[in-house]
This record gives C-alpha cells, structure tokens and sequence, in this order.
C-alpha cells in the first residue's frame, strides 16, 4: 500500500490516562507509539482526537452514587459504560503521550465534551446523533479514505471506524497500530463488526 492524496491517518485517544499508569490504561497501550508515529510520517494527512471530558462526567462511575467503574448503567439514550475518571479536560492524563511526535498534524479534535454524553465515535456522539464536525471536515478536504489506529480498538476505534463506513468513507484498520480494553469479549465483537461491515484489517508492514 501507497497512501495518496485523498488519504487520512485518523488517530484515536492516544493520550496518557489510556496508557500504563493512567486512569483508563488499555494494557500495552504505549505501544502503539512508536508504530503510529512512524506511520504519520507516511501520511500528508493526520488527524488526532482527544477524549476531553469535564469533571462530573455522565460516563465517570464517580458520577453515580454507590456504583463502580466498569458497570453499567442507563442514560438517556441508552446503555453506557461506567468509567473511571479519566481524560479531563486540562490534566495530564488527558494529554497526549509524550512521545507522539506529528507535528503535521492538521486537526485535533476532541470528544465527549458534553456533560450528559459520552462520545467514542469521532464522528457522532453516543446518542448516535451529535455530530463532532468531522465528517464535514474530511468532505470539504476531499479525504476520502480514513485509516485508522490509536486506543481503544474496541471502544473508540470501533465506533469511529464503523461510523467512518456508515457515511461513505473508505475505512482501513490499521490492527497493530491499536490495542484493545477486552471487556466481555469486546474485542471479538469488534472484529465480527468489522466483518460484517467490510472493514479490512491491515499491519504496518502492508505500507511501502
Ligand atoms: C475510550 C472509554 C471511555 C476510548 C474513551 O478512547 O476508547 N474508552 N472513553
Ligand atoms: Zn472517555
């Protein structure tokens, strides 16, 4: 594989509280690193999100009297994960990892900003129907084809990627570029997904 014009490295939550030591650790989650930013250096196109949530937060278990990270629970628009506090807005742990180095970075978007939603997806928020702007975004830049890595695979990257195919992108997994939560057999699921969807799975070894 060649990447062109038309193609975008989207990169998802690569931030310090879904690495070893943070609040939400994905484990091995730093190890996407090194891979992902020797692959930016392949795209003209990059864009990074950020998980950016307030204090208080509607996904954070602490929000909820007497329950605990990991639950779930009902929100107005249906099931959601409890979390752990993690990735709020100006702390640490919501920054990026240190060693992510793209400095051609064109966007960064962040999510879940809004107190009573959460947001995996880059595109719509868990309500499936707050938009974050950026189908608009890679429309009006004409990319067309959106690869995809970072954290959580079976969280953020699945709900981006599926959503990324719903509305008519180009969508390429880039599979060693993420690592997964595997809770309940998520990341399975997240492979059927991609199945079912036509989504293909690549390795950083397919680019020359
Ligand atoms: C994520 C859980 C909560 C992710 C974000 O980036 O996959 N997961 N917030
Ligand atoms: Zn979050």
């Amino acid at each position: 594989m060649i990447t062109g014009e038309s193609d975008v490295l989207l990169v998802i939550d690569v931030q310090n509280d879904f690495c070893p030591g943070g609040a939400l650790a994905v484990p091995r989650g730093d190890e996407v690193v090194p891979i992902i930013n020797r692959l930016a250096g392949r795209f003209a196109n990059v864009v990074l999100t950020q998980d950016w949530h307030p204090p208080g937060h509607l996904s954070f278990a602490s929000a909820h009297p007497g329950r605990r990270p990991f639950e779930m629970t009902t929100a107005a628009y249906g099931p959601q994960v409890l979390w752990p506090d993690h990735c709020v807005q100006g702390t640490p742990g919501a920054d990026f990892h240190p060693s992510v180095t793209i400095p051609h970075a064109a966007l960064v978007l962040r999510k879940g900003m809004r107190r009573t939603i959460d947001s995996y997806s880059a595109f719509y928020e868990n309500d499936r129907k707050t938009p974050t702007g950026l189908v608009g975004y890679l429309r009006e830049r004409n990319l067309t084809h959106i690869f995809l890595a970072g954290l959580a695979f079976d969280f953020c990257v699945r709900y981006s990627a599926e959503d990324a195919a719903r509305a008519g992108f180009a969508v390429t997994v880039i599979e060693d570029a993420c690592r997964g939560i595997d809770m309940e057999g998520s990341v399975a699921a997240t492979h059927r997904s991609f199945e079912s969807l036509t989504i293909p799975r690549v390795w950083e070894n397919d680019f020359s």
